[in-house]
């Protein structure tokens, strides 16, 4: 991995490498499942709401849908997680999928069914399906829309969120902070009396061939990818090289670090010595404790997944203006 040891003022990493990794293991085979699975159901679904990270609102979406699933039907982009994401970029963000071709592009938080991007979700997708011929589904009076999203981005949150919003209800659908909480396509749940709304719940799906390594790790930093699979320490080393590029130097604090650095190495060595966490190891004369680096590891990632460092897109918007 490219780093160098960096004092203040001085230059960071502007572009990030990683060596030896092999990003087809990174993603588990049974998803394929997942996606026939829904494919088979699409035949009963009215629209598609694709639900995605908004803090990397443009790559790391899963083409295949737009193959397989949200080109065949009525389709609106969800962002979700706008609490964690800046949103200085959101036109720029949405002028791109404009162009992209998608029209619906909505901003959401989950953990606040009243706000507003919650609250647009229905009456847009009611206005598209009046707009749009039903297929074989014309007689039908209740809509019936399909979450679909990479793992981990809020679908069964979103889904939660609708439910408590119109109907008052608690959670029909497990919810959870690791990637593959939904397992299969659930049984259409209500979210909404007037008009009848259904939603399908579907297990995360993560592109079988992904596009390049950073996509992967923005993907992991995101937790979409099981962390140990893509390693903690690549994960926080590509969230150490982010930050540091966007001049966001709040780590230094969280950690009880001096400075700021670029080396992971070295954030990972005195955050574990700095807070003292410590591990046992098994030598041949006995045990030793030794600083955690794991463990400064998990918490740097944790850290970003809080939302400790502010605001972020981890996609390159820098060129795309306002
Ligand atoms: N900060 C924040 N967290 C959210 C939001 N929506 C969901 N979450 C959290 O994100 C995690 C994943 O949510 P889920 O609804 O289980 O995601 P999912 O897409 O259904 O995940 P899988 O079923 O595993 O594919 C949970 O810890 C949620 O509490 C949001 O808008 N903001
Ligand atoms: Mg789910």
């Amino acid at each position: 991995m490219a780093s160098s040891v960096v004092r203040y003022g001085l230059r960071m990493r502007e572009t990030f490498s990683v060596v030896n990794q092999d990003v087809a293991q990174w993603f588990p085979g049974h998803m394929a499942k997942g996606l026939n699975q829904m494919q088979r159901k699409l035949k009963s679904v009215d629209c598609i709401v694709e639900v995605h990270d908004a803090r990397i609102p443009i790559s790391g979406r899963n083409p295949l849908f737009e193959h397989t699933l949200s080109a065949i039907k009525p389709h609106v982009l969800v962002l979700n997680k706008m609490d964690l994401a800046d949103l200085r970029h959101r036109n720029s963000i949405v002028k791109h999928h404009t162009k992209e071709g998608i029209k619906h592009v909505i901003f959401t938080n989950c953990k606040r069914p009243e706000s507003r991007g919650i609250k647009s979700i229905i009456p847009t997708v009611a206005e598209m399906i009046k707009n749009t011929e039903r297929y074989n589904r014309s007689e039908e009076t209740v809509y019936q829309l399909m979450v679909i999203g990479v793992p981990n981005v809020g679908k069964s949150s979103l889904i939660n969120a609708l439910r408590a919003k119109y109907l008052r209800k608690s959670k029909a659908t497990q919810v959870g902070g690791l990637p593959g909480i939904t397992q299969s396509v659930l049984e259409k749940i209500k979210v909404c009396e007037d008009p009848k709304v259904y939603l399908l719940d579907t297990p995360g799906v993560l592109a079988p061939k992904i596009r390049d390594v950073e996509t992967g790790l923005k993907l992991a930093l995101a937790a979409t990818i099981k962390d140990h699979l893509v390693g903690e320490e690549n994960i926080a080393d590509y969230l150490l090289y982010r930050l540091n590029k966007n001049g966001n130097h709040s780590y230094v604090k969280y950690l009880n670090l001096e400075e700021p650095t670029d080396n992971i190495r070295q954030l990972l060595g005195l955050a574990a010595v700095n807070n003292g966490w410590k591990r046992k190891v098994r030598t041949q004369s006995g045990t030793q404790v030794i600083p955690d680096l794991q463990l400064s590891a998990s918490k740097f990632i944790k850290g970003f997944r809080m939302g400790v460092f502010g605001p972020m897109i981890l996609d390159d918007l820098e060129n795309m203006k306002d």
